[in-house]
């Protein structure tokens, strides 16, 4: 009997339930749910409506049975970093605050007084972002030390909808390293870590691997839904379940291009040298103990705000369009800059970086996304260049993966500025990703080099090669 399963991937922007199977020897997909998500303000907090999402969830699974699809199983990834905290009663203590909520401005500064940046790095491999889940808890001690006396569970995005599902709580490995709380060696919560910032170890659960099957639903579910399947844990960072969609990894440099651009390469060992801590890499936890040699760069969140801005006037398509016709502005930014992460108006960030920098400031909505596009390429051939020197040798390759693989313009302009050969596809990477986790979890797939293998029979990659200059 064919195995069904169905991936839930939700994005900063956008959550969708995909079901997949494999059949003559490709894994096939049908959409089955996909809904909105964004950020909202709660009192003074950038928050996720978890309970809207949850709901989503299950609409996505009524549908599923709509739909005549009964699955096996089911999988969640979302973002990383945010977490919720339960009471004893298993009940949520605060809101999902957003790593994008400036509550965590400055922590980081703090935390480095009570342990150094340098160790900080060498024991956990994780890069330094103002929102990693150790500067979140951080600031919520500072805050509000009651809140994190009560908590009895720290749950990140996915666990805690796996909980309302089976009514079991765990955290998963890959996940769990993005908190930069998790020991990169022992592969375990660094308890030593917690016991010096004050923060209860006791809350964290046992690191559960991908694969791992939680357990079923909840009996109140089976009867809501009509049927009961097994809750598996995928990579429940989404970034973890992209990578596992790039068909090949030799000589190849990857970036998940989606709200974020995620740019490195995998690795079966952490690389915590002092260069890749100058250049703020980050080793994450994947599959089988991969590890995720990255760095994040903004992505396409920059674009999703100037459309949001204009009032979302203009399709993507459309974004795209106007910034080939406006080929004649050159004016760049650092989209790594912090002003960039939740501008009250991207447009108007934009528009005074440039200003400061005394460059031509965009006035049209083609010259702002040129901007945009023009600066996502500066800033990935700066990371490309510092993965090169850090690995001293060169890739011949670069796999985007994910939504934004599907902006040609970009793709041809990655090609054009590096001279390296780039794929795209596939473009539903995550919910992949995490449906083959599921499959290999149900047996149906031995192992990781199986399932990238029938992730590269399965879909179509677009090559994009640098066009040369015409001289006349
Ligand atoms: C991408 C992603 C990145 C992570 C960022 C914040 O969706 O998961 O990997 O750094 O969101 O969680």
């Amino acid at each position: 009997m064919t195995k069904h399963c169905v991936a839930v991937d939700i994005g900063a922007s956008s959550g969708r339930l995909i079901a997949g199977h494999i059949e003559n020897g490709t894994l096939q997909l049908q959409e089955v749910h996909r809904f909105e998500n964004k950020i909202v303000q709660k009192g003074n907090h950038f928050c996720w409506e978890v309970d809207t999402l949850f709901a989503e969830i299950k609409k996505g699974i009524h549908k599923c049975r709509e739909l005549g699809l009964q699955p096996e199983s089911i999988g969640i990834d979302t973002w990383a970093v945010d977490f919720v905290l339960l009471d004893e009663d298993g009940n949520p203590l605060t809101d999902a605050v957003s790593y994008r909520d400036p509550r965590t401005d400055g922590m980081m500064e703090e935390v480095f007084n009570i342990i150094s940046k340098e160790r900080l790095y060498l024991e956990t491999g994780i890069q330094f972002q103002k929102f990693n889940t150790i500067y979140q808890l951080y600031a919520l001690k500072q805050s509000n030390p009651e809140i994190l006396e009560k908590a009895k569970a720290f749950l990140m995005i996915p666990e805690y909808f796996n909980y309302l599902l089976t009514g079991k709580k765990a955290n998963e490995y890959t996940n769990a390293t993005s908190t930069q709380l998790v020991n990169a060696f022992t592969k375990k919560w660094d308890k030593e870590l917690l016991g010096q910032l004050g923060i209860n170890p006791d809350m964290f659960q046992d690191i559960q691997m991908p694969k791992t099957i939680l357990g079923n639903l909840t009996e109140e579910l089976v009867e809501e839904f009509g049927f009961d399947m097994k809750v598996v844990l995928p990579a429940t960072h989404d970034t973890g379940s992209a990578v596992l969609s790039v068909p090949s990894l030799e000589d190849t440099i990857y970036i998940s291009s989606g709200t974020w651009s995620l740019i490195g390469v995998e690795n079966p060992f952490p690389i915590c040298v002092p260069k890749a801590l100058d250049y703020n890499f980050t080793n994450e936890g994947g599959m089988d103990y991969r590890y995720r040699f990255l760095k994040n760069i903004m992505g396409l969140w920059m674009i999703q705000e100037v459309r949001r801005n204009y009032n979302n006037q203009y399709s993507f398509a459309e974004l795209v369009q106007l910034a080939q016709e406006a080929a004649d502005f050159r004016s760049i930014v650092n989209v790594d800059d912090a002003r960039f992460l939740k501008p009250d108006n991207m447009i108007k960030a934009i528009q005074n970086y440039c200003r400061e920098t005394e460059q031509a400031v965009p006035s049209t909505v083609g010259e702002v996304a040129k901007c945009v596009f023009d600066s996502l390429v500066a800033s990935y051939e700066k990371a490309i260049g510092e993965i090169e020197e850090i690995f001293e040798k060169e890739f011949k390759t670069i796999h985007i993966i994910g939504g934004g693989c599907q902006n040609e313009l970009l793709n041809q302009k990655i090609a054009d500025a590096t001279n390296k050969t780039v794929y795209a596809g596939p473009v539903e990477a995550t919910a992949i990703g995490n449906l083959v986790a599921q499959l290999m979890a149900l047996g149906e797939i031995d192992n990781l080099n199986e399932a990238r293998e029938l992730i590269q029979q399965s879909f179509e990659v677009k090559t994009f090669e640098k066009i040369e200059a015409c001289i006349n």
